[in-house]
């Protein structure tokens, strides 16, 4: 039986935002987190009000802030008439039981925000599962306030305890077995996507993974770059599913790319753990494409939240090409450049785009080849003169940089992924040295 808890209430039940600043950091932080939160709470459909601004001097066990603070927030809930008040920052199951009692309101934080976002998203069965096997992750400590959740779901009155804390007891043992069976279930999706990718793996083509902040772009560099028809939304996590395609069929060599899920700061750790079969497909990617809204304000901080999951996963020194997306919307290319310097983007691996317009697009194509053929070194074969269905698999499966017909035989010059220089391995001659594979290429000479 799934527990999985699509969040239930109604459109436009209000909201009150608190953002935290904590001790020593810079304002501005907290104020986009918070900008940040309001979209989030947005696309649950539910009407954000405030914020209230608390500043943290020091922790306090019962309601992370003061209790002066807390009982100004519990009036000020009180006057915009808001249901539901929403924390930027994490707050403990007892936290959360303690505001709710205070304030009699449904009190939740960003964590439980995105992973409710993520189980209105979920749509393929893996997707699901991985959601909710993060929900049920977090909910778990917190049971009496799942239960409340529940409860109010079904028309109950929050707060009403009592019968409910035998409720709470089965539902410990109930959510800890759903808990062995997702894992078991998910164990299942997975080793049949891992036969899947073994297939495709068997196809020896370059694969590249697209990356980055939520809402940056990615979807819409998918489409341009394969030509497919992926879903784009102007919302936080609009995907939720990995999608692989192949790069457009002019791309010569050909390369697949997938499309993945959207980081953002503060991603609850259950959900990154959860969602790490999807990101696997990130993990097993040659290389990476991080794509960037060049038109946020808050790039260096969504360039971090970024490479910090990519470092979670271990794939943060993968060879990346950085793509500045939406420059349809930037007037001031200066700043944009400085702040390339700044998160120390290499210029080789660097493009400007704007998937909205097409602009820059045959500039990524270009960089993806570069660094497809950095990668495969350089080889050189020698095929008999009647074998054009070889060459003609080189030229599919490789970037094919020169050919001559000598005397022994037709000789080809091409970067080839491992794979598909593992087949054709009875005809190699050599291998040019690295030296060359980064130098001018020489002109052929027979023999
Ligand atoms: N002006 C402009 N808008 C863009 C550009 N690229 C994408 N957008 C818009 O930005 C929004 C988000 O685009 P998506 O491609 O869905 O972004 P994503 O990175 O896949 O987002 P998630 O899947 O939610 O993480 C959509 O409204 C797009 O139409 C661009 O180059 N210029
Ligand atoms: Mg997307």
């Amino acid at each position: 039986m799934s527990l999985l808890h699509t969040p239930g209430y109604d459109a436009g039940t209000r909201a009150l935002l608190v953002t935290v600043q904590h001790p020593n950091e810079d304002p501005a932080v907290s104020e986009e987190t918070g900008e940040e939160l309001r979209e989030l709470v947005r696309a649950l459909g539910l009407s954000p009000k405030g914020p209230v601004r608390a500043k943290l001097r020091e922790p306090n066990a019962r309601f992370l802030l003061g209790s002066g603070k807390a009982h100004e927030i519990s009036e000020r809930a009180a006057d915009l008439e808001v249901e539901w008040i929403v924390f930027d920052d994490p707050l403990s199951p007892s936290q959360q039981r303690n505001w709710e009692r205070l304030t009699q309101r449904v009190v939740v934080d960003r964590q439980e925000i995105i992973l409710d976002i993520f189980a209105r998203h979920a749509r393929t069965t893996e997707a699901k599962l991985q959601v909710e096997l993060a929900q049920m992750q977090y909910y778990l400590p917190r049971l009496a306030h799942a239960w409340t959740h529940l409860s109010r779901q079904k028309g109950g009155r929050r707060g009403t305890r009592g019968e409910g804390e035998k409720q709470i007891e089965l539902d410990r043992r109930q959510v800890l077995r759903r808990i062995q069976e997702l894992r078991s279930e998910l164990r299942e999706v997975q080793s049949q996507r891992a036969t899947m990718r073994k297939r495709r793996v068997g196809i020896p083509i370059p694969t590249g993974s697209i990356v980055g902040y939520t809402n940056a772009g990615k979807s819409s560099l998918m489409r341009i770059l394969t030509e497919s028809d992926v879903r784009v939304a102007n919302r936080p996590f609009a995907t939720l599913d990995a999608t692989t395609r192949r790069l457009s069929s002019q791309f010569e060599g050909g390369a697949v790319l997938t499309d993945t899920v959207g980081f953002i700061q503060k991603l609850p750790p259950a959900l990154i753990d959860a969602f790490k079969s999807t990101l696997e497909e990130t993990v097993i990617a040659q290389f990476l494409i991080h794509v960037i809204d060049a038109a946020s304000r808050n790039i260096d901080r969504q360039f971090a939240a970024t490479t910090e999951v990519l470092e979670e996963l271990e794939v943060a020194d993968r060879p990346r090409l950085f793509v500045f997306n939406k420059i349809d919307l930037v007037e001031d290319r200066f700043t944009l450049q400085a702040a390339t310097e700044r998160l120390e983007c290499p210029p080789e691996r660097t493009a400007f785009v704007s998937a909205k317009t097409g602009e820059g697009v045959e500039r990524v194509l270009e960089l993806i080849r570069q660094l497809i053929d950095e990668q495969s070194a350089e080889s050189v074969y020698l095929f008999p003169a009647d074998r054009y269905d070889l060459i003609a698999y080189l030229h599919r499966n490789g970037h094919v940089v020169s050919e001559e017909h000598t005397d022994a035989g037709i000789e080809v010059h091409a970067h080839v992924s491992p794979e598909a220089g593992g087949r054709l391995s009875a005809y190699k001659l050599r291998r040019t040295s690295v030296a060359a594979e980064h130098g001018p290429r020489r002109p052929m000479t027979a023999g």
